[in-house]
């Protein structure tokens, strides 16, 4: 694919900036003609692979991982009814099987929980085989009525983690809660995306959850992304699906679950918060290319040059770095643009006198030259990947840090918003106040009991009625 002509917007016009990089550093095509739906380019399925490599093995270590089937009966997606009023809006049915009507209509799961938890009922014995984690990471289909947006809001979510735990009691489940939360505190910083955790209000929560803890990033003006999120389901399900196990006593109990998603709007925010006016610029952890080896070849040298650039990918490659060697015939410049614009982390330029000192020059994507001895390259390329991470690291918390603060009041809030920013404020917890604070600032209610190194907790007068409230954030959010 060329590349297209003229400079990327700036990412001070964050939207323009988002659709255009998605499209020039090859991550999503947005011309398939339905709604909602997106093609991943190769190189950005390559991202999302990475990604969600690091995800499977943070699960792995205590999950399962499993598959069901992607269409629900009617009867059973129906049966949870706060489930239902949460999603009756946004599901597509298959109604036919050619040209015949189905007798039983079939849902396209937006989520799992009434293809799973029958198969849990027949599963669950005793308390032996508690408890059950197992997730899997499919599609799901949601008719969004917002707009739709390439990995943000999606019609076809095609990378949709979905963990489903089955505990004995409600405290259990409750610890799980706590250690899928554990979970996307080390696959978010892994990605160096900082995050802020909050409890939803009440009228928020899953449809059929005791309780849902969000997950948010603030993304690069200042809105905030729900970039995951865990639930408490109680016996919500267990009581509709019969989930039970019999106790140490013999006796029948309704078992406890939990639930947790994550999708593809971890490399929107992966791709928004790191990125910046030249491209895209990717963690090691997530690139495809981590090391890309430019040739500085004039005249005589070419071969010698070519002969040690091949030399020091195949001795990376078997240090086991992703490293490609760029010979396409041309320039240098357009070559260094090139992988610029596609977030690659390290750039090696090696040219004859940087091969007769024995050396390479390692330029980072985030913006320092040094020089690597080819004779020790991998421990060099190790140490500077490292320091590419460090880097990208402390400007999202940076980002993040700058864009959080506190508001006394809900001028201060509107201030705030309008600024860009995420704010704490005190709210009683009481909905017709907090309907006054959504109304008058056009933002929306995140959640309380928040957990940020860059929010301190503490008592306060809530904004609209002067009665004892919470920190609470507040944003506005895709
Ligand atoms: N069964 C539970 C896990 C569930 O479905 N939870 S959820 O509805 O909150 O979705 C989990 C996560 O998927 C959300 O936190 C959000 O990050 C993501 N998500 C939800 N709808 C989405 C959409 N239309 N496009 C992209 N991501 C979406
Ligand atoms: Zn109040």
């Amino acid at each position: 694919m060329e590349d297209a002509a003229g400079a990327l917007p700036k990412k001070v016009d964050f939207s323009e900036w988002y659709n255009e990089l998605l499209w020039r550093a090859e991550i999503m095509d947005v011309r398939y003609p339905v709604k909602g739906l997106y093609v991943w380019f190769p190189y950005g399925f390559a991202i999302r692979t990475f990604v969600y490599q690091r995800l499977r093995e943070l699960l792995d270590k205590d999950h399962q991982e499993t598959l069901f089937p992607l269409l629900i009966p009617e009867q059973e997606f129906m049966k949870e009814a706060e489930h239902i009023k949460g999603f009756e809006n946004e599901v597509y049915w298959v109604t036919h099987g050619g040209t015949t009507p189905l007798d039983v209509k079939l849902a396209l799961r937006p989520t799992s929980e009434t293809a799973i938890y029958p198969m849990y009922a027949l599963w669950l014995r005793s308390h032996a085989d508690l408890p059950l984690k197992l997730y899997q990471i499919v599609n799901t289909f949601r008719y969004e009525t917002k707009q739709t947006r390439p990995l943000i809001r999606l019609r076809e979510i095609t990378s949709f983690m979905e963990s489903h735990t089955v505990h004995a009691t409600w405290e259990e489940a409750e610890q799980q809660v706590e250690s899928e939360i554990a979970l996307t505190r080390q696959f978010y910083e892994r990605l160096c995306i900082p995050i802020i955790i909050s409890r939803r209000p009440d009228w928020d929560k899953f449809p059929g959850a005791d309780y849902t803890i969000a997950i948010d990033a603030i993304m690069p003006n200042g809105k905030t992304l729900q970039i995951g999120t865990v639930h408490h389901l109680g016996v919500h399900f267990s009581k509709t699906f019969s989930i039970m196990y019999e106790d140490k006593n013999g006796e029948q109990k309704l078992a406890n679950q939990t639930c947790y998603g994550i999708s593809e709007r971890c490399i929107a925010a992966l791709i928004s918060i790191h990125g910046d006016d030249k491209g895209l610029i990717l963690p090691p952890v997530a690139a495809p290319v981590q090391a890309i080896i430019v040739p500085i070849t004039i005249g005589k040298r070419h071969e010698d040059v070519m002969a040690a650039a091949e030399h020091l990918k195949n001795d990376l490659t078997a240090a086991g770095f992703r490293v490609k060697l760029d010979t396409r015939d041309m320039r240098p410049g357009a070559k260094y643009y090139w992988w610029e614009l596609r977030g690659v982390p390290l750039r090696l330029e090696l040219g004859p006198r940087d091969l007769d000192a024995g050396n390479v020059m390692a330029v980072k994507r985030t913006g320092e030259k040094t020089s690597i001895e080819l004779a020790a390259a991998a421990d060099g390329v190790t140490r500077v990947l490292k320091e590419i991470t460090d880097t990208i690291r402390t400007a999202a918390e940076q980002h993040t840090q700058h864009n959080l603060c506190t508001a006394p009041s809900i001028d201060a809030l509107n201030g705030a918003l309008n600024d860009g920013k995420v704010a704490v404020v005190h709210w009683c917890q009481n909905k017709g106040c907090a309907e006054v604070i959504e109304e008058k600032t056009s933002s929306s209610i995140l959640g309380t009991d928040v957990r940020s190194p860059y929010v301190s907790e503490s008592e306060g007068v809530c904004v609209v009625c002067g009665k004892p409230g919470k920190a609470t954030l507040v944003g506005r959010t895709y």
